[in-house]
Order: structure tokens, then C-alpha cells, then sequence
């Protein structure tokens, strides 16, 4: 136990270590989940962003593994990440149910949440197996006319 938490803390000191150095978007593989890191970011008039502001998502080859996000917040603000028609499965009762990604992440926390692979791909079909575009943002400190950052999910 006191093996996995110290392997799972050197791999957060690696992604952060990473999103300063190329401030590009975060993608590691774990070994048995593609993990994609947010972080959220206080910017003027009280508003606030997440970070990166555009992933690119590829079906082909990201679509092999459990796709994770993981949301960090190093602000004193709560945050919350929306991404209106973006799916999490999560188990209730003992079922894997769907829901609506609308995660809250309190102040200096972090959530992660497992990304519906299968809604996805079926958002694809339903555009002709083309590119699909979610938009994210924290609906708590989104400015009136912020689209937010978008997630594209592509071939
Ligand atoms: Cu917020």
C-alpha cells in the first residue's frame, strides 16, 4: 500500500513537472489508463479558467486504455469542471452507470473521473465518424461570454 501511494505521488510530481516546462497539454500512460490532467487557474475579475485550453483527443490510439481525467486545483477557491454532453462512468449500487461530467473540486484538491469511452464514440457516429468538439469550463467563475476550453475528439 505504502508502495502504490509513494509510485502514485512521483507521478504527479512528473505531470507537474511537465505542464511547467511545455505548458502543453498532459497525456501519460500509467500502465493501464490513459490519464489527461487539468488545473484550474484564477485569472482577472474573479473568473477562472482550466487548463490546458484545447486536448485533442484521438480515437484511434487513445481509445486503448481507460481514459482518465484528472482535475487539479491549486487555487482557495472552489472549482467545478463542466463539459455539457461529456459522460463519466462511475459504479452506483454496483451497476457502471453514466452521468454528466459536472465535477466539484474544493480548494487545494484533486478528482479524477473516468471519461465514457463509449459516448464518445458514439457522439462520433452520429456526426459520420468525424470530429467531435465538448466544451469544458467552471460554471461557478466563467465569464458571460467564455466558451470555455474544448476537448476534440478526433479520428
Ligand atoms: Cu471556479
Amino acid at each position: 500500500m505504502n508502495w502504490v501511494r509513494r509510485s502514485s505521488a512521483h507521478l504527479v510530481v512528473i505531470y507537474l513537472g511537465l505542464a511547467v516546462s511545455t505548458g502543453s497539454p498532459v497525456m501519460a500512460l500509467t500502465g493501464w489508463a490513459k490519464e489527461i490532467a487539468f488545473v484550474a487557474r484564477d485569472v482577472e475579475d474573479q473568473q477562472a479558467v482550466w487548463l490546458p485550453g484545447e486536448i485533442i483527443i484521438h480515437r484511434s490510439t487513445d481509445f486503448r486504455e481507460p481514459l482518465i481525467f484528472r482535475f487539479d486545483n491549486p487555487t482557495v477557491r472552489t472549482h467545478v469542471f463542466e463539459a455539457p454532453g461529456l459522460f463519466e462512468s462511475v459504479e452506483e449500487n454496483g451497476l457502471q452507470i453514466a452521468r454528466p461530467v459536472r465535477i466539484t473540486i474544493p480548494p487545494e484538491g484533486t478528482e479524477q473521473s473516468v471519461i465514457d469511452r463509449n459516448r464518445m464514440a458514439s457522439d462520433a457516429i452520429a456526426v459520420g465518424g468525424g470530429t467531435v468538439t465538448y466544451r469544458f469550463y467552471c460554471p461557478l467563475h466563467r465569464a458571460d461570454a467564455d466558451l470555455g476550453g474544448r476537448i476534440v475528439v478526433g479520428q
